[in-house]
């Protein structure tokens, strides 16, 4: 498959001001009318054709103004047609097959109803069209098919009209505001709604209606209650307000992503609808919030204002992660949320950018676009708007945004137009700050901080490293808030921010009679990695007194990671190893002892760094020596503090289910406690696991207890998980906490686990939530997918071919776990190449799949 390079981006020579679609529908044929109006792009090179996209589609009939075309011809899957005047319409018919498109992209049928996903690149299986985001048309659509089949019709803008024809009714949608393809959207199903409304600031009385099967209706508050405080942020955060008289969304049980942005129409996926206390957690709770907000703002950032080729994903993506996490900081408690946040770019993003699929957030080249839809042009790309938004500081960003919507809006922009916005809008120099556009890999900074005088002088330098495509990197603004805190005050006075953007600095602070303790990356303000020579002792410290939570929890973190780092390396002293335990136990003991934190964050503060994080800080990882450590350190502090955490549980227990912050902050100190409780009396730690599986009144003390239930070889464990699946069977989203709860488990006999309930009649790869629920999880667990012999490893290779020819895009999506090759010890290392290399070879591979593994043998 051809590479296609930012570079070569060239206007299409065509504008399509207005596109009418007609559906004929049906689960096993459609037919699809395509009607395009179209005149000559006056900012683009004429052409005498027009290249409309096409995948595996068949053409049934094609008309130029009426009649014959000049000429056409297919090249590959396109249809190149030859015009001859400035403006014309074209009329093309289609016929597909809903039923067989098992990719889920295009038309797709999903439990008896019909849906569409267009991003990227779906549209083309509908029908022929230049489906590129930079192509903006206004749509009239629709759609007519039996009643009994679809008594509900939907699609983008306004319902214009409807009617009936005896069996078979229609109706007529119409969106006023032109949108790319990719935004397209049609569902047709047997569906119910929960109905509410929402009166902009303007005054417009906005109809909100969210459709599930029926059954579902009443797992939709929250989604629905998510939606209204979604608008009314937007509104009072940044100033946009949304601008149609109704907005749907729709759940479907078969989906490739979490949801979709289609303009009025948003199509999710159920995990991220339904939820009541019976069967959702607390982060099922916190993901429908997050998600129902990320794909509202959308609307905005993404729709009304769009990307001008896929290279600028980042431009709709970024901004709108950013949007979404800081709604849901403002919902809920904003440390925690911004911890979480870190976790995910820690756990998924760093091992992207310091791997074989590194890429820039705004990438030069791809083959399959569907494959950059990453954490890096994700999660990456908020950290990068969020540090403009540090370094303009709050209000001067505001104007960046606000300058941004007004001056891009209805425009296919780049993300050069989103900084020069800021740059304007706020008043701040970003020139050199665009290297975070165009340098892949996470930059180390390493700090020194030293005395003299009544001086504390803070030297930094910073390294990017090398990546794929990019050996020698330029130094970046990197914004680090920092505090210097006096040892025996325990207080600071004032945060600084230091921006660095030369490879070495110092920064001079005055007034210190000795040498302060130094908190940095505040509120990690930047996405690097942070090499800092602090002592123990100063972490205790930080870990105990800094009021930057975020700090805080980084500082208890580093002091568990440097420990569990030296121990895995072989590389700790029996003194070394004593003296570093004693440390993490004092610091963990001013966590249990401090009345003035509340409950979600002292889990943050008590969790333990988890294995990939830690399997990431060493050169030829052993996971299994890194497991052995991190599971005795466990049991060590599980033992030393045995009297705290059994404080913790008996109040936590007493607390009665709410979704308050203080009941969800019990309820995940239980689970935790629990999990401690497990590393060191396996048995005891099954009872009372059991124990809190049977009194549970909510999802999330059962999950939890299950969760450690599935670890210990036990008759509870046994018992429970039989109960748990009796208890939920036929509802898939619980069935999915199932598979993944024994997929993702310490149990020794994983792999056994896993390839028996790959043959459980419940489980199927045409479904990717629940092919995802086996084996996503799977790919975390260290006994299981890190079996010395290459087990593991074998198992998501043979899942990998599998699955290409079913749905290619969730296939491509297991192969960066077997990317990591390089940071493995050399056993391991063989065994995982070997997988790449047998993928490669196989005869037919898809284009997402073959490009994810040549890139990672690479
Ligand atoms: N913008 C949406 C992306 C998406 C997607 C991409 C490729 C294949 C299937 C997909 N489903 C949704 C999701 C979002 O970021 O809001
Ligand atoms: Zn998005």
């Amino acid at each position: 498959p051809p590479e296609i390079r930012r570079e070569d981006y060239q206007p299409f020579p065509w504008l399509v001001p207005t596109t009418r679609l007609d559906f004929e529908l049906g689960l096993e044929k459609t037919r699809v009318t395509a009607r395009l109006e179209i005149e000559r792009n006056p900012d683009a090179d004429a052409s005498p054709t027009i290249r409309l996209n096409g995948d595996g589609l068949e053409l049934v009939s094609l008309r130029c103004d009426g009649g014959e075309c000049a000429g056409h011809m297919m090249d590959g899957d396109d249809l190149v047609v030859t015009l001859e005047g400035d403006r014309h319409t074209i009329e093309i018919v289609t016929e597909i097959d809903p039923g067989a498109n098992s990719q889920l992209m295009g038309l797709y049928a999903s439990s008896g109803m019909l849906c569409t996903q267009c991003e990227a690149e779906g549209f083309r299986r509908i029908t022929f069209f230049p489906d590129r985001p930079d192509v903006l048309s206004t749509y009239t659509v629709r759609m007519s098919g039996p009643k009994k089949d679809f008594p509900v019709l939907l699609s983008n803008g306004n319902r214009a009209d409807m009617g009936e024809d005896g069996a078979s009714h229609w109706a007529e949608w119409h969106d006023p505001w032109p949108k790319p393809s990719y935004l397209f959207a049609l569902v047709a199903g047997d569906l119910v709604a929960r109905s509410d409304s929402f009166t902009t600031m303007g005054g417009r009385k906005v109809e909100l209606n969210v459709w599930v099967r029926d059954g579902d209706l009443e797992r939709t508050e929250h989604a629905m209650e998510s939606l209204k405080r979604s608008m009314k942020w937007d509104e009072d955060t940044f100033g946009r307000e949304y601008d149609l008289d109704l907005f749907n969304i729709v759940a479907v049980s078969d989906f490739n992503m979490g949801a979709m942005e289609n303009k009025g129409l948003n199509v999710f996926n159920t995990k991220y609808v339904l939820a009541d206390p019976e069967t959702a957690t607390d982060g099922d709770y916190d993901g429908i919030e997050g998600v129902i907000g990320h794909e509202y703002f959308h609307n905005w950032s993404g729709n009304r204002i769009t990307c001008r080729d896929w290279f600028q994903l980042s431009l709709k993506e970024g901004f709108t992660v950013l949007r979404d996490q800081l709604f849901s900081q403002d919902m809920g408690s904003a440390p925690v949320k911004r911890i979480e946040g870190v976790r995910v770019l820690r756990g998924v993003q760093f091992p992207e950018d310091s791997g074989p699929l590194a890429h820039p957030i705004r990438p030069d080249s791809y083959r399959e676009i569907s494959n950059f839809y990453t954490s890096t042009v994700y999660n990456k790309g908020a950290e990068v708007i969020r540090m403009m938004k540090t370094m303009a500081g709050d209000e001067a960003f505001r104007r960046g945004t606000d300058l941004y919507f007004d001056r891009h809006d209805g425009e296919a922009a780049t993300c050069e137009d989103f900084v020069k916005a800021i740059e304007d809008g706020s008043g701040i120099d970003l020139e050199q700050f665009r290297l975070w556009y165009s340098q892949a890999g996470t930059p180390k900074v390493s700090v020194e901080l030293s005395q003299e005088g009544d001086e504390a002088v803070l030297t930094l330098s910073q390294a990017v490293p090398p990546t794929p495509g990019q050996d020698d990197k330029k130094p970046m603004p990197i914004p680090l808030r920092v505090a210097l805190f006096d040892r025996d005050s325990g207080s600071h006075s004032g945060e600084h921010l230091v921006v660095l953007d030369k490879a070495r600095d110092s920064f001079r602070f005055t007034g210190f009679a000795r040498k302060p303790v130094l908190s940095i990356n505040r509120g990690f303000s930047a996405p690097v990695t942070i090499g800092r020579d602090i002592a123990n002792d100063e972490l205790v410290f930080l870990a105990a007194k800094d009021d930057d939570p975020f700090a805080r929890y980084e500082a208890m973190q580093d002091l568990m990671v440097r420990h569990l780092v030296t121990a895995s390396k072989g590389d700790l002293s029996d003194d070394a190893r004593n003296a570093g335990q004693a440390d993490i136990v004092r610091a963990l003991r001013a966590v249990t002892d401090d009345d003035a934190l509340d409950d979600l964050m002292r889990g943050e503060l008590l969790s333990m760094p988890s294995q990939t994080y830690i399997a990431e800080q060493i050169e030829a990882a052993d996971p299994g020596r890194i497991f052995e450590e991190r599971e005795g350190l466990k049991a060590f502090l599980a033992s030393e503090l045995q009297d705290e955490l059994h404080h913790i549980y008996d109040r936590a227990e007493k607390l009665p289910y709410s979704q308050s912050a203080e009941a969800k902050g019990a309820r995940k100190l239980k689970t935790l406690v629990l999990s401690f409780a497990a590393a060191r009396d396996p048995q005891k730690a099954a009872e009372l696991a059991a124990h809190q599986y049977d009194r549970a009144d909510n999802m999330t003390d059962r999950q939890g207890a299950l969760m450690v239930l599935t670890g210990i070889d036990s008759a509870e464990r046994t018992g429970r998980l039989l109960d748990f699946y009796n208890r939920y069977q036929g509802n898939a989203l619980v069935i999915d906490k199932w598979f993944a709860l024994q997929a993702s488990s310490l149990h020794p006999k994983v792999i056994e686990h896993v390839k028996a309930l790959a043959e459980h009649p419940d489980f199927t790869l045409r479904n990717p939530n629940r092919a995802r629920s086996l084996y996503m999880p799977f790919t975390g667990a260290p006994h299981g997918f890190h079996a010395a012999n290459g087990e593991g490893y074998r198992l998501i290779a043979n899942l990998i071919l599998d699955l290409d020819p079913i749905n290619a895009q969730t296939a491509a999506r297991f192969v960066p776990a077997l990317g990591r090759w390089r940071k493995l010890e050399p056993g391991r290392a063989a065994l995982m190449r070997a997988e790449l290399e047998r993928i490669a070879a196989a005869p037919k591979l898809s284009r997402d799949s073959f490009e994810q593994v040549t890139r990672s043998l690479g």
